[in-house]
């Protein structure tokens, strides 16, 4: 059935409104291409001194730039992540990385104030943030973005990952896990997790599942 004027008129003005719903400002927008295109090229550069032998080893987030922007504004303080090796996007929109480091990372520098993700022992966009001060307190993990320190075998982010969901239901189920607020919002956190296909046919993987 055609539509009439006044049905197309009706429509124009629900999409209008459900486009007013997913305003997004100029500024942000603008803020969000800046970081994709860093992004980008941190992964161009660094893999041109990766092949031209100045770093030991390199595998990069290009191509994920969008999705990990967009993951990144549903991630809130207290959240967690599992992932692997192409989330440097994420992890510089969350501010829990920046490219200095993602750098420093490649070249191996054994400072951890320069390398905090893990002091130049890892390979290359390893992540992880810290859960303890330097006194060995715990920090409030509630008011800050947390992920699981990164490991190499493929797929094992999953069980990690598994780990961090059962954790929230745990602080959500028992009475006796309440008091404890600077590890958990009342079992409301989320946990993230990024995969590759191929890691999707891991038995951690299937374990996990
Ligand atoms: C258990 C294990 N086997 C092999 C490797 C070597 N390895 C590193 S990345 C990779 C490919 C992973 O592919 P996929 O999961 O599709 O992720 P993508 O890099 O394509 O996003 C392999 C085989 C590893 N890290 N761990
Ligand atoms: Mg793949």
């Amino acid at each position: 059935m055609l539509e009439t004027e006044q049905d197309i008129d009706s429509r124009l003005a629900s999409e209008t409104r459900q486009s007013e719903q997913l305003f997004i400002s100029t500024a942000e927008i603008l803020r969000d291409y800046t970081l994709a295109n860093e992004s980008r090229h941190a992964s161009l550069i660094g893999r041109r001194e990766v092949l031209s032998g100045k770093a030991k080893f390199g595998i990069f987030g290009d191509g994920k730039e969008v999705a990990q922007l967009a993951l990144a504004k549903a991630f809130r303080k207290g959240d967690f992540r599992s992932g692997y090796y192409r989330d440097q996007t994420f992890m510089f929109a969350v501010g829990a990385a920046t490219i200095k480091q993602f750098f420093a990372q490649l070249y191996a520098i054994a400072d951890v104030s320069l390398e905090p993700h893990s002091a130049g022992r890892q390979m290359n966009a390893h992540f992880a943030t810290r859960s303890l001060n330097p006194d060995g307190s715990w920090r409030d993990l509630t008011e800050q973005v947390n992920t699981s320190a990164d490991v190499s075998p493929t797929g094992s982010q999953m069980p990690r990952l598994v780990g961090l969901g059962y954790a929230s239901r745990l602080y959500r189920e028992l009475d006796e896990l309440k008091h404890l607020t600077q590890f958990s919002r009342s079992g409301s956190e989320v946990a993230f997790g990024t995969i590759g296909n191929a890691s999707c046919a891991e038995g951690m993987f299937w374990e996990s599942d």
